[in-house]
């Protein structure tokens, strides 16, 4: 067979995706577009046609390549593929698939590893931003072995413990790109924020629900969706992120009363299907707006102001810790947040064309 292309398949935190060297696709975005979609076997519910998990977790796709900047060690760039429609965009980051990439760069040779721990600094291609990431090495090998568990994946694996600088107005422009903390849509007061990812931040008790409900509840609740659809419709182009007809941006953040000793509960559509967690920039922006004085968030949420400020964001299967540090004029300055990734499959995938 001549006509694979090198693909290594990994889980990147609670995302699964498949992870490519930029060399090995074709710089023409139609043509790699249409290849990742039979790739991945979209569009089908099942995705039974490819390699993709029919889940918008497990449908997603690295392209790494060496940096040609100075400040990075290598450029990532991400593509959500949709799994029922024809649609790969980049109009969004990816801060789990993130996790993936340190340790792809050293497997495929584009960065040295370093006995212990290899600093890798990542240019995130779709935000233009950069992530560091630190992953475990051992004789010369990534490892992939640990003890860090985080909620959503069974297990504990090697720490990849990943900071990002700089993340306001990642997409939008401004970490309020409306303007203000708080606007009122439909009756509903949501804040419009963007710390890494674009964000609808809203209470549940406004949408009818309670925020403790599952992933299956909230995504049957038809009544729920359509509101929330409304909603970011109308406030896509108050966050110039334009028409969000088919965007995979803004999320839509339901937030509650935490129920586990943490900061916030969430429940977040991202945006047609609800996170079976969250979302790590996901994660970024609600813990922001909920230190907002003034934000919906803010009535709900328990946390200790200061320099350093640790919110446990709770989610459907447990609570992603974000860190976010403030510089000494008091404005946020960096977020941390702790990931794994492992290596699941490498080798090589067949896309045969299959009259879609
Ligand atoms: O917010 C899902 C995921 C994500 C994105 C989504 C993410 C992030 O959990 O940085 O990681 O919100 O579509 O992989």
């Amino acid at each position: 067979m001549s006509n694979g292309i090198a693909c290594m398949w990994m889980r990147g935190g609670t995302s699964k995706g498949a992870y490519f060297l930029a060399e090995d696709l074709s710089s023409d975005v139609a043509e790699r577009d249409a290849l990742l979609l039979r790739i991945m076997g979209s569009p089908d519910d099942r995705q039974i046609d490819g390699i993709g998990g029919a889940d918008p977790l497990a449908s997603k796709v690295a392209i790494v390549k060496k940096a040609s900047r100075e400040d990075a060690d290598v450029e990532y760039l991400f593509l959500q593929v949709f799994v029922d429609q024809a649609v790969v965009t980049d109009a969004q980051n990816c801060g789990n698939i993130l996790a993936g990439v340190g340790p792809f760069a050293i497997e495929r040779g584009l960065v040295k590893a370093s006995e212990g721990e290899t600093p890798v600094r990542i240019f995130m291609e779709n935000t233009q931003q950069i992530a560091v990431a630190r992953v475990s090495v051992k004789d010369g090998e990534v490892q992939y072995e640990g003890d860090a568990r985080i909620d959503g994946v069974p297990g504990c694996s090697a720490p990849v413990p990943i900071v990002f600088q700089d993340t306001a107005g990642s997409t939008c422009g401004a970490l309020l790109p409306t303007g203000n903390v708080v606007d009122v849509i439909d009756g509903v007061p949501v804040t419009c924020i963007d710390n890494g990812m674009p964000v609808v931040v809203l209470k549940a008790a406004d949408m009818g629900i309670s925020g403790t409900e599952t992933r299956d509840e909230l995504e049957a609740n038809e009544t729920l969706k359509a509101k929330l659809e409304s909603i970011r419709l109308q406030v896509g182009p108050m966050m110039n992120l334009g028409d969000v007809t088919t965007k995979s941006v803004p999320k839509m953040s339901m937030v509650s009363e935490p129920t586990e000793g943490g900061a916030i509960s969430t429940r977040t559509f991202i945006p047609h299907r609800c996170h079976a967690s969250i979302g790590v920039l996901g994660a970024v922006s609600v813990a922001t707006a909920a230190i907002l004085e003034g934000s919906p968030a803010h009535e709900l949420v328990h946390y200790t102001d200061g320099e350093r400020m640790s919110l446990d964001v709770e989610h459907p299967i447990g609570a992603m810790t974000v860190i976010l540090d403030k510089d000494s004029q008091g404005q946020l300055d960096s977020a941390a947040i702790l990931r794994t990734a492992r290596k699941l499959f490498d080798g090589q995938v067949f896309a045969h064309a299959n009259g879609l």
